[in-house]
Parts: C-alpha cells; sequence; structure tokens
C-alpha cells in the first residue's frame, strides 16, 4: 500500500478513518518536534540533506532518495502488508490465529515490551546529537543523520502502536518516550547501554555496527510475535535496520584501512608514533570493540530470564528465525547451555531453553558480530598485517546477568580483582585513549574531503558519487 503523504502524519495505516486516534497522535506530533528540536541533531535544522524516505513498504518504494530539510522530515507509521490466516508460530497459542488487538491477559508485558523497544529509538538520537558538529566528511554527516531521523521513525512506529492499542496508559507511556533522557541522573533512558555517552564517531561506528545489532536481533524476535501489528511494523522497521549496520561495518573498515595505509608506509606499528601521525592505531580500535561489544552483550539481558519465558510462552516475543527453526516450537523439554562459572572456571550447563532464551538470541548475535570483524580481519591479512581483531568472550565485562558478578578476561578466563585491575587498561579504552579519539574529532565538510584518520569509502550513496554534496548548509 502506497503511503499517504498528503496527511499531517504520512501513513499506511489509513488513519484518517480513525479520527479519536489520529486526533490523539497529531497532538503527539508537535511534542515529538519539540523534542527533535531540542534532542535531534545539534545545528541540522536549516540543512537540506539528501535522505531516503519511505514512498511505499514494497521494495520499489521503501527507499526514495530525495533532498529533505531536516525537521521537516516525513516521519510517519508504516506496517509491513497483513498476510492472510497467519498462525501464531511458538508458544503454548502455537496454531492458533494471530491476534489483531492486545489479550487483556498479556497487555502489561506487551506494554513493556512496546515501551522498552521504544525508548532505545529516541535514546541513541540523544547519544548522538553532538556528533554533527565533529563529521569526518559530509558523506559520513549524511549518513549520521539518516541513521537519526529513522530511529525517530522508529519511536514512531511504536508509539503508534502504543496510542491504537493501549488507550490511557499507551498514551501515558508515548509522553514518557519524549521525557526521559539518555544519561540524565534522574530520568534515565531504560536499558544501559542507552544511557552511556557516544562521544566521538570511533565510538558511533562500534555503536552502530555491535548495539544496532542487538536492534537487529530483538526486532527479529519481535517480527515473530503473536500480536500481529507488532509483526507488521518491525518487520518493516529491520529493512531500515540494515542501513545502520552497514555505516558501522563500512565506518570501522575505512578507519583500519587509513591505519593499515599509515603503518605500512611508515613500516611501524609502535601505537605512539601512528597517534602522532594522526591514524588510530589498532589496538585502541581493540579496546572500543571490546567496550561496545561487552556493553551490546548486556542488552540481551540476564542469562537465565523468567520473563524472556513468559515473553515465548505467551507469544510475545519469539526466537530469531522462528519459522525455520526445526523444533516444536515450544520448548517444554528442551535445554540450552548457559555459563557458570565455578571453582575458578567458566562451565557450560544444560539450562532449560525456555529460560535461557536471552541467552540464545545473544549467541545469534555474537555469532553475527564475529562475521563482521572476521571481514576487517580479511582485510588486514590481505594487506599483510599481522594483528587480528576479535571479539570478546560474552561473559568479558558484564553488567547484567550471574556472571556480573565476576572478572573475566577477554579470552574467557576467570581471574582475580587485582589481575583485572592491572590489566584493564589493555582491554577497556582508557582516558587517554579517549582523549586521543577525540582529539582527532574536527569538522571536516566539504564535499569529496575527509579527516586524515579515515578513509573515503569506495562508492557513493545510491549511485551518486562520493564527492556529492549530500548537505546543503544554508
Ligand atoms: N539495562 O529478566 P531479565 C534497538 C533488567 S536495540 C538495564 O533478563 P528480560 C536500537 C530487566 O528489565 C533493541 N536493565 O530481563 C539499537 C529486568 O528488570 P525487572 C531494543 C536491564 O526482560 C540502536 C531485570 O534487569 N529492544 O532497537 O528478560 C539504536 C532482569 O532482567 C538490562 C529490546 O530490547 C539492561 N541492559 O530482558 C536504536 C526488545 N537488561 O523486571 C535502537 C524489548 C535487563 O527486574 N526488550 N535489564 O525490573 C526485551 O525484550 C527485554 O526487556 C530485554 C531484557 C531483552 C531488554
Amino acid at each position: 500500500m502506497t503511503i499517504d503523504y498528503q496527511q499531517k502524519i504520512p501513513n499506511n495505516v489509513d488513519l484518517a478513518s480513525d479520527k479519536t486516534l489520529q486526533r490523539a497522535l497529531e497532538h503527539w506530533q508537535p511534542e515529538f518536534l519539540n523534542w527533535w528540536s531540542d534532542m535531534g541533531p545539534e545545528g541540522s535544522h536549516q540543512y537540506d540533506c539528501y535522505l531516503r524516505t519511505a514512498t511505499s513498504v514494497d521494495q520499489a518504494g521503501w527507499a526514495t532518495f530525495g533532498y529533505v530539510k531536516m525537521p521537516e522530515y516525513r516521519w510517519g507509521i508504516f506496517l509491513n502488508p497483513q498476510v492472510p490466516d497467519r498462525k501464531i508460530a511458538f508458544g503454548a497459542h502455537k496454531g492458533e490465529p494471530v491476534w489483531q488487538e492486545v489479550p487483556g491477559e498479556y497487555r502489561a508485558n506487551l506494554r513493556r515490551i512496546i515501551v522498552t523497544q521504544g525508548d532505545t529509538e529516541p535514546a541513541s538520537v540523544e547519544q548522538q546529537r553532538h556528533l554533527g558538529l565533529t563529521a569526518p566528511s559530509m558523506y559520513d554527516l549524511r549518513n549520521l543523520f539518516q541513521v537519526n531521523v529513522e530511529e525517530g521513525r522508529h519511536l514512531w512506529a511504536m508509539v503508534y502502536l502504543l496510542h491504537r492499542y493501549f488507550g490511557r496508559d499507551g498514551r501515558e507511556e508515548a509522553a514518557a518516550l519524549l521525557e526521559r533522557r539518555s544519561g540524565d541522573a534522574d530520568n534515565p533512558r531504560i536499558l544501559g547501554a542507552f544511557n552511556e555517552r557516544t562521544p566521538d564517531w570511533l565510538s558511533f561506528f562500534m555503536f552502530t555496527f555491535f548495539t544496532d545489532r542487538d536492534g537487529k536481533f530483538q526486532l527479529s524476535a519481535l517480527t515473530e510475535s503473536a500480536f500481529d501489528p507488532l509483526a507488521r511494523t518491525t518487520q518493516f522497521m529491520l529493512t531500515e535496520e540494515g542501513h545502520h549496520m552497514f555505516v558501522g561495518r563500512n565506518g570501522i573498515r575505512r578507519i583500519v584501512d587509513r591505519t593499515c595505509e599509515v603503518m605500512q608506509r611508515e613500516r611501524t606499528d609502535n601505537p605512539e608514533k601512528l597517534r602522532a601521525l594522526g591514524v588510530i592505531d589498532l589496538p585502541t580500535i581493540q579496546r572500543y570493540l571490546n567496550f561496545h561489544a561487552s556493553v551490546t552483550a548486556d542488552l540481551f539481558g540476564a542469562d537465565l530470564s523468567s520473563n524472556a519465558a513468559t515473553f515465548y510462552t505467551t507469544g510475545l516475543k519469539g526466537r530469531y528465525m522462528e519459522s525455520r527453526l526445526k523444533d516444536d516450537h515450544q520448548l517444554l523439554e528442551a535445554t540450552y547451555p548457559v555459563l557458570n562459572a565455578s571453582s575458578g572456571q567458566i562451565l557450560s550447563e544444560q539450562a532449560p531453553a525456555l529460560n535461557a532464551l536471552n541467552e540464545r538470541l545473544r549467541d545469534d548475535f555474537i555469532k553475527d558480530s564475529n562475521s563482521g570483524v572476521d571481514a576487517w580481519n580479511k582485510n588486514l591479512e590481505e594487506r599483510g598485517i599481522d594483528f587480528r581483531f576479535g571479539v570478546p568472550h560474552k561473559a568479558f565485562n558484564r553488567q547484567i546477568g550471574s556472571l556480573a558478578a565476576l572478572k573475566i578476561s577477554p579470552e574467557g578466563k576467570v581471574i582475580s580483582a587485582q589481575t583485572w585491575n592491572a590489566n584493564v587498561r589493555d582491554w577497556l579504552p582508557t582516558p587517554e585513549d579517549c582523549a586521543f579519539v577525540q582529539s582527532l574529532m574536527g569538522r571536516v565538510v566539504e564535499p569529496g574531503k575527509f579527516a586524515n584518520w579515515i578513509a573515503p569509502p569506495s562508492s557513493g550513496i545510491n549511485g551518486q558519487p562520493v564527492e556529492c554534496e549530500y548537505v546543503r548548509f544554508s
């Protein structure tokens, strides 16, 4: 279905036929725009940016490109088409028709999932709001803005569900989504990683590589939901998520490319020398990687979770690729390995699969992250550089779940607090690392120009040249 752009709120859900809902959302819209003006990308409000906007949810229309004045981006409500006769694929209701309305008994849990998902979207915009001031190129500035407007749209996706299906509490939750603030001491965002700072572009690329990948896996699990409107809206969100991870994967690759080029030209791998030459040494990149991988691993929740078991059994949230998995999709007898530390070692133990669903999704995420990191390593190998990046062990630096109580090395060895303290500067970014990376951040925005510490991309956006004027300042 084509999206109606004549409406105040573009949508493909026939909003005009439900005047009460339309009025409620039109009331929320100026609040959203106020939030965007206060917390959206700093200084961007007069810019014309080459952005993609969805004009329909099918292949032909979901990525239509053109110049848009930033605050006039048409945030809207887009659901994938309904699949006729879709049946619930898992849990106690397996085989029954999916729900078009929220069953009363599952209302609180569904609302909680939707609010948690919705909260991450504005949080990431808040985390990234200063980055435009230090963009390494106009191409990167445009990509940042694309990610930001789409996170804003993902907020709209969750707010639509709250307004349409959860009555007064839904409207209150939608208002609260614009009130919490990333990192705020009194009213923070819900999940840990979304209260961390994203102070520089290395952090931004790591965030889009790892944390947007959590988005991919959580959204995929929600596309399986028995609550059909949630499944349909998350399906469409996933199409947009791909670009966000591309920004991270390619951003890091370009940083590594530039560093390798200088390493080879100067015949050195000495971090001090490389820093003096204005590029980021590979061990520093690895420490940033360790930080973002571990903070994101926490986003999957505790390794054993009765919440996760309930979400699954009641049909609210499935597994990654649920319908392709070959088992009974109820998991009443099944087990799954989880980690437990005893006598100074991490041991794998079988636990009820239903309780281990967070761990399973985390494992799916780690597998996917590894394949991205392998691509950077292939580049190093091809260049003949003797360094390999690695995703740290999933127990490293955890704050959530049973392993949070222990100190664990990136290789997965249980260690004493003393050993941790003696080595942590090699494993996680130090204040000096952060200060150095920040010292490189300066705004480079002439078309086709790039900061010294990052290589240009191999191609531009949507077939445009790399030196295209992606952002027109006025
Ligand atoms: N930080 O039973 P557990 C994205 C809490 S990213 C702080 O394991 P559960 C995006 C938990 O709430 C995808 N607290 O929890 C990416 C619980 O609290 P209560 C976002 C945490 O419910 C980039 C307690 O600890 N979507 O889209 O099984 C840019 C016990 O935990 C954290 C979703 O996450 C944490 N990290 O699992 C923009 C999907 N983890 O009950 C966007 C929706 C846990 O004791 N959310 N806690 O008060 C969920 O499915 C689940 O809420 C979670 C947590 C998987 C997050």
